[in-house]
């Protein structure tokens, strides 16, 4: 009875997840078996950008993709690591295929997130990931990953390198009907927009007040 309790007992410390998110953590870098590259009669865009150091963020890793905007993931060690946020959509429903290239740095990943992309909380609506799927350890979708986008939405392609302080250009490719930018044309939204309305302050409640005293003594005035 004592050993099926404890055996019991076992079972569900290792099924839990913090249990899995530590042992996996320390394996974050898993062998690389693609080498995956978009040939040039199936390139549908492409677009150069910068990771210079400006914008970083904690990054997270090993996205199990179930094709919801809020797959479970990994917190990497990996903290402050540069990015660059491009939005993309697609007029079809269909697989979505990119690729990194680069000969500045040798090791870079790749996030798909629904919109918004929310540096500050980079585990909120993630939808697929990749680290080495590309040339090396550059970072690739292919069509047989399966990471399905829905036709004229908005999706934010995250790249990162793979450790902190590294930085360089970059380009990256589209397949299939993909294309930068958001779904609609219109220009680039920012991958997170703050809210437009400051929240209101002590100081500036009281500066209102002042304001609504001063026109009430004024109306008061001109009646007198
Ligand atoms: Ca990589």
């Amino acid at each position: 009875m004592r050993k099926t309790t404890i055996i019991a007992v076992t079972a569900l410390a290792l099924a839990t997840a913090p249990w899995a998110a530590v042992s996996a953590a320390d394996n974050e870098k898993q062998p690389d078996t693609s080498e995956f590259h978009i040939g040039a009669d199936s390139r549908s865009d492409t677009t150069t950008d910068t990771i210079d150091g400006s914008q970083t963020y904690d990054r997270r890793y090993g996205a199990t993709y179930d094709g919801t905007c809020n797959v479970s993931s990994y917190d990497s060690s990996n903290d402050g690591v540069g990015y660059v946020a491009l939005a993309v959509h697609s007029p079809s429903t269909e697989n979505l295929v990119a690729e990194v290239t680069t000969a500045d740095f040798s090791d870079s990943v790749m996030t798909l997130y629904c919109d918004p992309f929310d540096p500050a909380n980079p585990e909120q609506n993630m939808m697929a990931y990749d680290d080495d799927g590309g040339t090396g350890m550059l970072s690739a979708f292919t069509d047989a990953d399966g990471y399905e986008i829905q036709a004229d939405t908005t999706y934010w392609l995250v790249i990162a390198t793979y450790g902190p302080g590294v930085t360089g250009d970059l380009t990256v490719t589209l397949g299939g009907d993909a294309v930068f930018g958001p779904a609609g044309g219109g220009p680039t939204p920012t991958p997170f927009a703050a809210p437009g309305i400051p929240a209101a302050t002590p100081w500036g409640l009281a500066a209102l007040m002042l304001a609504f005293a001063g026109v009430a003594l004024a109306i008061l005035r001109r009646r007198a």
